[in-house]
């Protein structure tokens, strides 16, 4: 494979880093400009070669993540479950994510319930449905064209009923320059708050690896509205590199949590900032 690293030491003349095709490769990454610029300005102060600049950057970008990042907590508090709340764009890979943390939960021993709160289309509750039935778990879902706030409360209602340690919402895909839909979503929110004052434990955005800088926009535009408290980036199985992420966590100081890597239920991994790092430079 044509990697861009040997790429890179091809088109270097006695060991001198080119710089623009350093530029060029972090801009294709989708780090985005503001983290690009950062990078290199950092880069072009310390004396390095093209021996040495493919270790610089991966540093400069694993320094984003000084902790590790954290675990999330997928259990009942104050005698009501865990409420995660996940969102995103279209076809973004939202109820893939939801089987595969009920999955690896279930896995951990937890009573997970899955509620569908997706009305914009019934083929969206049916496809969840499957994966709850095919996993074994409590499963709630509004009507095709009813109101996804009160599917959201009925759903909690009905998983508190039965003693759910975990509470996973999904929501219909929306674009977040709609602000009514992000309106709904608050909506959501108001009304879960009225059965579990503290929920939603976790606004879980979820993002597509293969979106490019895109991405860092519907990050932006959705934690202006509700308060994303982690990342889901799906697709990384693919080519892409997923960039946008860290541009989000260097701006807007949101944590990748989770990595998609494929279809299946087991195909999703806790975010890990050294692997993360490795793909930019492969
Ligand atoms: N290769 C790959 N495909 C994925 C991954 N996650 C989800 N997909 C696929 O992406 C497509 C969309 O996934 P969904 O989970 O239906 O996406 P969604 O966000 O719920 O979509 P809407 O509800 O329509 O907004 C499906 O074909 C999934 O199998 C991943 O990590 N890797
Ligand atoms: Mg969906």
């Amino acid at each position: 494979m044509f990697s861009f690293f040997k790429k890179w030491v091809a088109e270097i003349k006695g060991g001198k880093v080119d710089w623009d095709e350093v530029e060029a490769h972090l801009i294709q990454s989708d780090l985005g400009l503001p983290l690009t610029e950062k990078i290199l300005g950092r880069l072009k102060g310390q004396a390095l070669s093209d021996q040495t600049v493919t270790a610089a950057a991966s540093q400069a970008i694993l320094e984003l993540w000084p902790q590790p990042v954290r675990q999330l907590t997928p259990a009942a508090a104050n005698g009501s479950p865990a409420v995660w709340l996940i969102i995103g764009v279209n076809g973004t890979g939202k109820t893939t994510s939801i089987a595969k943390l009920a999955n690896r939960y279930k896995k951990a021993g937890k009573k997970v319930h899955l509620v569908g709160a997706d009305t914009f289309r019934a083929a969206a509750i049916d496809q969840l449905k499957v994966w709850a039935d095919r996993l074994g778990l409590g499963f709630s879902a509004g009507k095709e064209g009813g109101d996804p706030a009160a599917a959201a409360f009925q759903g909690l209602e009905e998983a508190k009923r039965a003693g759910a340690d975990l509470v996973i919402i999904d929501t219909a895909g929306r674009l977040h320059n709609k602000e009514n839909l992000m309106r709904e979503l608050e909506k959501v929110k108001r009304v879960i708050q009225k059965l579990v004052p503290d929920a939603p434990h976790e606004t879980l955005l979820v993002l597509d690896g293969t979106n490019g800088s895109n991405a860092f926009d519907q990050a932006k535009q959705f934690h202006k509205f509700l308060t994303i408290s982690g990342i889901i980036v799906t697709k990384l199985d693919t080519s892409s590199k997923g960039g946008a992420v860290a541009a989000i966590k260097a701006e807007e100081q949101i944590d990748p949590l989770f990595v998609g890597l494929g279809e299946g239920m087991d195909d999703l991994v806790e975010f890990n900032p050294q692997d993360y790092v490795g793909r930019f430079f492969r």
